[in-house]
């Protein structure tokens, strides 16, 4: 490891060695003297110099108003994007009641996580603060079924007047080891029906091996893809003529790493909205993050990166929606967002950002939808300056 890093410090020296420093580079970065430049200026100077702020922003969080004021015993969390249909917001997200026990009760009947035995509700609102839970729009399946256990962290994509929700799927029992998928829903209606798909569009890559038949998601022969254990939070982006889905993976064997937890994202890609979908075989396509957050934006695609990893807390940006280089690092941003997709994308890069829901965690068992706001900022100015 430690070699590794030597390496690239050589190369990052050479490359520094090889730079013309301006008199305007050392007096913005504010270095004294081009000869003796610490590990930290050498890493500034090769920092892409034309980057503005206009992908760094701020924000707060607030309490939303009807039935998305918190109520006790309820679950609602992972919230979609919103999307703007007959006058109103309209959202989708996890919705189950009752205490999770973890993986120390009894799997085959208990409730594990708070996303566990969830069905998939919706909401309307004129004004994106007070909601009407208007019920249920995909339930879980029937005995045996893939999704039988539970639908949750689901996105919409609405793609020539037909509405698409894709979401995760888990088969009982819910185990540690146990794998996941992703499942398809469609409509002509965003108030439904929505047919379900028989299949799955996404499964975990099944090239890792487990160790020894203890429920331990440690214990590997073999990791596997970054995707060898979990393929989470599902969002499809019509780009380029094709449908990409992005998604995050967790690997078997999961480490945690200077960056913290193992946590990368990954792109799925289709002709049809129906799939089939084919995963990239560059993914990996990010080496940190946790809920996936695409938006497009300049021809390319857009991803707020948050919780995990070395690049945690950024914005980040890839021409070809795969990609991405970092275009922007924040002090903290929402979790789980659901983006406002009918905001005007191209008024500013995080013009998306500027207001959509999160959730937050009243306690391990209990999740609501809150809203959030964003601002960019120009400079920092103390207070009557
Ligand atoms: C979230 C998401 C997925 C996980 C769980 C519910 O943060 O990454 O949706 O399965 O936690």
């Amino acid at each position: 490891m430690i070699s590794c890093i030597n390496k690239e410090k050589q190369l990052e020296n050479e490359t520094i060695k090889n730079m013309e420093i301006s008199d305007e580079q050392m007096d913005f970065l504010g270095i004294t003297n081009k000869d003796k430049l610490s590990a930290a200026s050498k890493r500034a100077l090769l920092w892409d110099q034309n980057l503005g702020n206009e992908w760094f922003f701020e924000y707060n969080v607030e309490d939303l108003k009807g039935d998305f004021a918190y109520e006790e015993g309820v679950v609602r969390r992972d919230p979609s994007a919103m999307i703007k249909e007959n006058g109103k917001y309209y959202v989708w997200y996890s919705r189950s009641t009752g205490e999770s026990e973890g993986f120390g009760g009894d799997v085959e009947k208990d409730k594990v996580f708070p996303w566990d035995r969830c069905d998939i509700w919706y909401a309307t609102s004129e004004d994106g603060i007070t909601w009407k839970e208007e019920g249920l729009a995909v339930a879980r399946g029937e005995k045996g079924a893939y999704d039988d256990r539970s639908v949750f962290t689901v996105e919409i994509m609405v793609h020539e007047g037909v509405y698409y929700l894709c979401y995760q799927t888990v088969k009982s029992p819910y185990t540690v080891r146990v794998k996941n998928q992703v499942g398809l829903a469609w409509s002509n209606s965003p108030d439904g029906p929505w047919t379900k798909s028989t299949e799955p569009i996404l499964s975990p890559a099944d090239n890792g091996i487990w160790k020894g038949e203890e429920q331990n998601r440690f214990l590997v022969e073999k990791k596997g893809d970054f995707d060898s254990h979990k393929v989470h939070d599902p969002c499809i982006i019509p780009f380029k003529g094709k449908f990409y889905l992005y998604y995050k993976g967790e690997q078997m064997g999961e480490q945690i790493t200077f960056g913290g937890r193992q946590i990368r994202h990954g792109v799925a890609i289709a002709d049809n909205p129906k799939g089939p979908y084919i995963k990239s075989p560059y993914n990996p396509i990010s080496n940190s993050g946790h809920e996936i957050c695409v938006w497009p934006y300049g021809g390319g695609i857009a991803s707020l990166i948050t919780t995990d990893g070395p690049e945690k807390n950024t914005v980040q940006w890839a021409p070809d929606g795969i990609n991405f280089e970092i275009m922007g690092v924040v002090k903290g941003a929402p979790h789980a967002i659901g983006l406002n997709r009918a905001a005007d994308n191209e008024k500013n890069p995080t013009e998306v950002l500027r207001w959509g829901l999160t959730h937050e965690y009243k306690s391990w068992d209990y999740q609501y939808i809150r809203g959030f706001k964003t601002w960019n900022v120009k400079n920092h100015k103390a207070k009557g300056e």
